[in-house]
């Protein structure tokens, strides 16, 4: 068993998934979608609670080392979706094949707990490079999420620079952690319907695309069901989280997961929610808040699985 209670390192949580497949053969299956730079593993576990359930969604977290907050978020939705007493929830849980994928960059995450609080990117050597000096990041690692090969480095908001917390690497899918996604992803993408790809902090609800403003095909889809996932956030807890695309919501950035995805398979609903807080606490939420700011991103669930239903 795990808790919420506090943070857990990956080893912990893989440790877990494997008692959850023991402890559930029916339902839930491990797997692993890749190796870090390091070589630790990129693992996920997927949740299949009806048989006759076929569209497939993917939440994943943890593409930023030191955003603690969105690898909790994705450990306890997988648990409430295996023990959950709320008909709702249940409900949306048993629509859907759920490929879960708490810690994508498990190097940097690593590197968070035990050496740098603040790392963002991968653990990859850079060319040499002398960052001493420099304040805008570490000369160590890709930002993963400037890695992926939508628009890459096409339009501002992400670097060239190895020193750069943005880095987007020397070429896209250089990272092996988002080459691991890749393939991952192109496994399932034929009956992918979601795509949920979990940061902080800002509580924000986004959507494609990063590298413009003009409205991508689905917009009003994507925005209308936007909000009604941040009004059921909202009645949840209280807490608001603003709707809109990327590009407008926060800053023009390239190379992200989420417009590769969108950009790439065509993917129906694709959202990047940063979660808790506002800056208070920042990268820093306290453990204190994990099961609150889990809890309310697992009631904006039912909702994203009872739109997709309806759009079919
Ligand atoms: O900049 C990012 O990668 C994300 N924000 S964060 O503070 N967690 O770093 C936002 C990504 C939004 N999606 C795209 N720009 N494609
Ligand atoms: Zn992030």
């Amino acid at each position: 068993e795990l808790n919420w209670t506090s943070y857990h390192n990956y080893d912990v949580i893989y440790s877990w998934f494997d008692s959850l497949a023991e402890l559930y053969p029916e339902n839930v299956t491990t797997f692993v979608a890749g190796y870090s730079y390091l070589g630790a593993e990129i693992k996920g576990i997927r949740i299949q609670l009806r048989e006759n359930a076929t569209r497939v969604a993917v939440i994943d977290g943890g593409i930023h080392a030191r955003e603690w907050i969105s690898i909790a978020t994705a450990t306890y939705i997988a648990n409430q979706f295996l023990t959950t007493t709320n008909s709702t929830i249940r409900a949306a849980a048993e629509e859907v094949i759920w490929y879960i994928l708490p810690v994508l960059n498990p190097d940097g995450y690593n590197y968070t707990i035990y050496v740098d609080r603040m790392h963002r990117k991968n653990m990859q050597v850079n060319e040499s490079v002398d960052c001493s000096g420099y304040s805008g990041g570490s000369g160590i690692g890709v930002d993963l999420n400037r890695n992926f090969a939508f628009y890459w480095m096409a339009n501002g908001g992400a670097s060239s620079y190895p020193c750069s917390v943005q880095y987007a690497g020397p070429y896209p899918f250089s990272a092996p952690e988002s080459q691991a996604f890749r393939s991952f992803i192109g496994g399932i993408s034929e009956n992918l319907d979601l795509y949920l790809t979990l940061h902080s902090y800002s509580q924000l609800i986004l959507f494609p695309y990063g590298h413009t403003t003009q409205p991508l095909d689905n917009y009003y889809e994507q925005y209308t069901i936007g909000r009604m996932a941040a009004d059921a956030i909202e009645s949840n807890s209280g807490r608001k989280y603003i709707v809109g695309n990327s590009a407008e919501a926060i800053y023009i950035s390239t190379g992200g997961s989420d417009d590769w995805v969108k950009g790439t398979f065509g993917t129906r609903l694709v959202y990047t929610y940063e979660v808790r807080d506002t800056g208070t606490y920042g990268f820093l939420l306290p453990p204190d808040q994990i099961i609150d700011t889990a809890e309310e991103v697992l009631a904006s669930i039912p909702v994203l699985v009872q739109q997709l239903i309806r759009l079919d």
